[in-house]
């Protein structure tokens, strides 16, 4: 009782919606205060260019939120305590320490407690003013973890160059896949009206080390390339300017034809590409420092040099050659697939691409989504990673949670991250991880990237809930890094976007870690995949052949029959296994193997198969169900425990949608189980519930009108 009653009088006054994500900067507590203040007694800082502006403003505000009042602005260090923050080119105090900033490149900081003038400072200091603005960044997070501040002497410096969020936003204000209301992005009031929104959307990016936005979906409107939008384009570009993030664009392959009034858009094609180089140098000329372009192409109707009988690498290097000249990138994306070839989906991609090894100009990235499929609760790694030793590669995540709940289940991310990132590919031998193939290490390039498609919208919580927050932040946090721990990540993200207690911190922790599993385990257990309703995604549907393309079916991907369940991606089947390294493919290509959280992705395998618990399949997949919605019980039951920590608002929120999340994982296991059922015929094994209702009830349901999806 006294320790919600403690709990209570430290939550917030006023009124939280989310808006301020994890750069809250709330009063911190007295006692803390006290000693974060003779750390912070003045700020020497610049102002000289855009980016120190928007430094000096984030620590200010930091600061002062956080102390109760920021350090006053200085030019020399006068007391102990003071924050001295910049460049060696930019400070002179700064030049005259000489530290050794070599190994930080041109992102990179140093943090370092150090005594200037025969006084204790602390010292933010990198090469570039960007580098300056990520180290503030953090030396505030350390404030905002209760982190000791003292004897500091830390640096840090991106792996990976390319970190991008992809925006799926049309131009209509709609976004696919989108959970959390409408675009941010109010094409019709740009330019003229750059929201505040826009500059909080940068700072929060920049806070994780994100450096590059795609502002329109993929399955993209060439309008978007037309003056009167690339105006509006240039608008965001200069709000984002300063906190070192570039805008990208996703480009219509089939542009010329529609602004251009060619007849073709085929890559060799000299108008073609002189069509490509003019609107090159018009956006160049609005937008100085573009990143480039975002290419789907040749997949779910989109046009792409295939249409021609190129490949993907001719369409993508006539692109990459057009923006060559000028620093400009190729997001190529590899997500390919096409239902004309009777082939297994799942080995579409790397067909495609293996063979252009070598043949992408230096500036192409391809960008390969995580599993070979789209986006599962739990996927095999893709084979691309490991396979294109003459390619740069860029990791695709999801963060919007297409597959994953949508916005209302707690799922956290970072977990589903990691375990793809350290993954070993044993491309070279045993140690070769999905990592060093996005870091470039493996193979040795230097142009990498990480997306991630974004769960943004207009929602004042930014995300849809309060919890997909964290899928944002690790994404950025994991790009920067890819072989952090999700977990660390996540601790930091609770203690700055809840609170620091650990009464609320470890509980919270595990149960967000726990959370990818339990998703795992009530919608598509033991390597089950696409059991989503049809198009929305929204729900099970593992009976499902409605949809126009087979490989659009669950029933394609679960091969449920009486004799048993899963997709024979053996040797004996579709032989997806091949497209791994062989070690990989033996251990995949064995169903005693096989890790059995990817069994049926792998195999077919009879009701009566024996697992390695001794039980059945049939029992298993039941049992995983069952755990999966006990699991979620589970998040509730601790949810509840914690009310009183932190503002009502958002737990109430929290715990709404945890209740949310209760039903839905109960409706996933009890349609799955009775669909199966009717299947395997066996009855349930002892101790399990039936489902709630009958096979036909589950069926019979349909959903019209579901976010995220435009085609309605
Ligand atoms: C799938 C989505 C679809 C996207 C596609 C893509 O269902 O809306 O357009 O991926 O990534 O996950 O291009």
């Amino acid at each position: 009782m006294l320790i919600l009653a403690t709990a209570l009088c430290m939550a917030p006054a006023h009124a939280e919606d989310g808006y301020e994500l994890w750069l809250r900067y709330h009063p911190l507590a007295a006692e803390q205060a006290t000693i974060y203040r003779s750390h912070a007694t003045q700020l020497i800082i610049g102002s000289a260019t855009p980016t120190q502006t928007v430094t000096r403003e984030e620590l200010q505000r930091g600061l002062g939120g956080m102390l109760g009042r920021a350090p006053p602005l200085s030019d020399a260090v006068t007391s102990d305590g003071a924050i001295v923050v910049g460049t060696p080119a930019s400070s002179p105090l700064i030049a005259r320490l000489r530290l050794d900033t070599k190994s930080l490149g041109n992102e990179g900081y140093l943090i370092r407690s150090i005594v200037v003038n025969g006084r204790a400072a602390t010292v933010i200091v990198g090469n570039n003013d960007i580098g300056v603005l990520y180290g503030a960044f953090h030396f505030l997070r350390l404030l905002q973890t209760n982190h000791p501040v003292d004897h500091l002497d830390l640096h840090d410096s991106p792996r990976v160059k390319v970190r991008v969020l992809d925006h799926w936003d049309n131009l209509d204000g709609s976004v696919e896949r989108g959970y959390a209301g409408a675009s941010i992005w109010d094409w019709f009031k740009l330019p003229d009206w750059p929201a505040p929104r826009y500059t909080d959307y940068a700072r929060t990016n920049a806070s994780i080390g994100i450096n590059g936005v795609v502002l329109n979906n993929a399955n993209a409107n060439s309008q978007i390339l037309t003056p009167t939008y690339l105006e509006k384009v240039a608008a965001l570009a200069n709000v984002f300017r300063p906190y070192g993030i570039r805008v990208y664009l996703s480009a219509r392959f089939s542009a010329p034809i529609e602004l251009g009034g060619l007849k073709t858009a085929d890559p060799f094609d000299p108008q073609v590409q002189r069509w490509w180089r003019t609107k090159a140098d018009e956006i160049y000329k609005l937008i100085p420092d573009f990143g480039g372009f975002l290419v789907k192409a040749n997949s779910e109707g989109q046009p792409g040099p295939r249409d021609y009988g190129r490949t993907h690498a001719d369409g993508a290097n006539m692109l990459a050659d057009v923006l060559a000249p000028r620093g400009g990138i190729v997001m190529w994306r590899t997500f390919v697939y096409s239902q004309a070839n009777p082939d297994d989906r799942a080995k579409q991609a790397y067909d495609e691409f293996k063979p252009l090894d070598g043949h992408f100009r230096a500036n192409v990235l391809l960008q390969v989504k995580n599993g070979p499929i789209d986006f599962q609760p739990r996927e095999p790694f893709s084979p691309l990673f490991g396979a294109m030793p003459k390619t740069s590669l860029m990791m695709e995540f999801q963060i919007t949670k297409e597959y994953l709940g949508f916005a209302t289940h707690l799922v956290y991310l970072g977990p589903l991250y990691e375990e793809v990132l350290s993954a070993d590919t044993m491309a070279h031998g045993k140690g070769s991880t999905v990592a060093k193939v996005i870091d470039g290490s493996l193979d040795n390039h230097a142009l990498t990237g990480v997306a991630g498609d974004a769960n943004v919208g207009s929602d004042q919580n930014w995300c849809g809930s309060d919890f997909n927050q964290a899928n944002w932040y690790v994404l950025g946090r994991m790009a920067w890094n890819p072989t952090q721990s999700s977990r660390l990540i996540a601790e930091d993200w609770v203690r700055m976007t809840f609170t620091n207690d650990q009464a609320f911190v470890k509980p919270v922790v595990d149960m967000m870690m726990g959370s990818r599993e339990a998703a795992v385990d009530y919608m598509t257990p033991l390597g089950l995949h696409h059991q989503m309703g049809p198009g929305h995604h929204y729900g099970p549907a593992p009976w499902d052949a409605s949809e126009s393309e087979a490989d659009w079916r669950p029933v394609y991907y679960n091969r449920a029959d009486s004799d048993g369940i899963g997709f024979d991606r053996s040797s004996t089947g579709s032989d997806a296994v091949a497209q791994y390294a062989p070690p990989i493919a033996a251990q995949f290509n064995d169903v005693k193997q096989t890790p059995e959280e990817l069994l049926l992705w792998f195999h077919h395998v009879p009701w009566d198969y024996r697992m390695r618990s001794g039980q059945t399949l049939w029992y298993e997949l039941v049992a995983h169900y069952t755990h999966g919605v006990d699991d979620v019980q589970q998040m509730r039951e601790t949810w509840r425990h914690l009310n009183g920590y932190i503002d009502p608002e958002r737990y109430q929120q929290a715990a709404a949608f945890l209740a949310i999340q209760e039903k839905e994982a109960q409706w996933w296991r009890d349609a799955c189980i009775a669909y199966f059922q009717s299947l395997s015929q066996r009855p349930l094994p002892p101790g399990f519930s039936p489902p709630q209702h009958s096979l036909k009830y589950y069926e019979s349901l349909s959903f019209r009108y579901v976010p995220g999806f435009s085609s309605w």
